[in-house]
């Protein structure tokens, strides 16, 4: 073969393989998660405390990151345990991918929200008569009363993926669609706080796809926002740590959320058992916390830190330093509470 064929072939190839061999990156995660439910086969919160239950046959599909819960329309739901870190006051996101395969109103992509109506928040579809058919609805309760966003019609249509989202920042709640603020109410003041759990795809109502559900405890701005669609099937990064390779040594990862309030995820990972003690210190060097002390296998670990000391006691915002000792190796790494 002539060597300029040769050379077109190797080009062809090239071109022809080039899209799918650069797979889109992932998005480094905006501060403050407080829970995410990315649907990877389980119900698990990848960053905090509060992993849901699949009920009633729900189950999984292809996700627009990796998989995504799948609800049947019926009586599917997930059910997430009430925790108070999920009573996020004057500043809370919710986003989500959702992906509809029928109408109607009232189905909620999450809520916290008693069935008397009483604090928390709603994420739902609406649909006519009792709504604009395919839209969205947000309320959140404050002082006692409903505060609600509609948005127009038609902004989550059936049968693909959309990305929506729901910002409160104790002044301004917006629902974005896509990245795009499309509807914004003035309220003031902080959410009502609801003892109830945090429902997914409520119980009789979704129908169709749920992926990527995140919940952070601060009105994300409007960039951070768009970031999160766009990244699209790339999805917000998980950390190194939960890689199954072999770990070849002492690793003590950033935590995750940080800053944060009011708890964050340590992970550390071991070349080999070993006894290893994880301490939580003051910016003056006094000890804080203990967060592990045992004898640990080789591989990835994670502890959590609740913002509290030994006595139990809430801890002032500041600055933080964690620290892990096994064996020889000593590592110590900078955290920030920030309330
Ligand atoms: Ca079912
Ligand atoms: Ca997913």
């Amino acid at each position: 073969m002539p060597r300029s064929l040769r050379l077109l072939g190797s080009l062809l190839i090239a071109l022809i393989f080039a899209p799918s061999a650069m797979a889109q990156p992932c998005l480094a995660p905006p501060a403050n998660m407080v829970s995410w439910w990315a649907g990877e086969q389980n119900a698990n919160d990848v960053v905090g405390p509060n992993n849901g239950a699949m009920q009633n046959g729900a189950t999984y599909a292809a996700g627009k990151v990796g998989q995504a819960f799948f609800f049947d329309g019926v009586d599917d739901r997930i059910l997430v345990p009430h925790h108070a870190n999920q009573n996020l006051g004057a500043g809370i996101t919710v986003d989500a991918w959702v992906y509809p395969v029928s109408s109607g109103h009232g189905r909620s992509i999450i809520q916290k929200r008693s069935t008397l109506d009483i604090g928390g928040f709603v994420l739902e579809t609406t649909h006519s008569p009792d709504g604009p058919a395919n839209g969205l609805r947000s309320v959140v309760w404050v002082g006692g009363q409903p505060v609600e966003a509609v948005t127009a019609a038609n902004v989550v249509p059936l049968n693909t993926w959309t990305h929506v989202a729901v910002t409160y920042d104790g002044c301004w709640m917006t629902v974005y669609v896509d990245g795009i603020g499309i509807q914004a109410v003035h309220i003031m003041g902080a959410i009502d706080p609801s003892n109830e759990p945090v429902i997914i795809g409520r119980n009789s109502t979704w129908h169709g796809r749920i992926d990527e559900l995140h919940m952070f405890n601060r009105a994300l701005t409007a960039l951070e926002v768009y970031e999160i669609y766009t990244a699209g099937a790339g999805g917000i990064c998980k950390t190194p740590t939960a890689v199954d390779a072999p770990v070849r040594e002492t690793a003590l990862s950033q935590n995750y959320p940080n800053p944060f309030n009011p708890s964050t995820v340590i992970d550390f990972a071991l070349p080999e058992a070993a006894d290893v003690s994880l301490n939580v210190f003051d910016a003056n060097g006094r000890l804080v916390r203990s967060l592990a002390r045992a004898r640990m296998n080789a591989g990835p670990h994670s502890a959590r830190w609740d913002g509290r000391d030994a006595e139990g006691d809430a801890v002032a915002s500041g600055v933080y330093f964690y620290r892990l000792q096994s064996g020889e190796t000593t590592i110590t790494r900078k955290m920030v509470l920030l309330k």
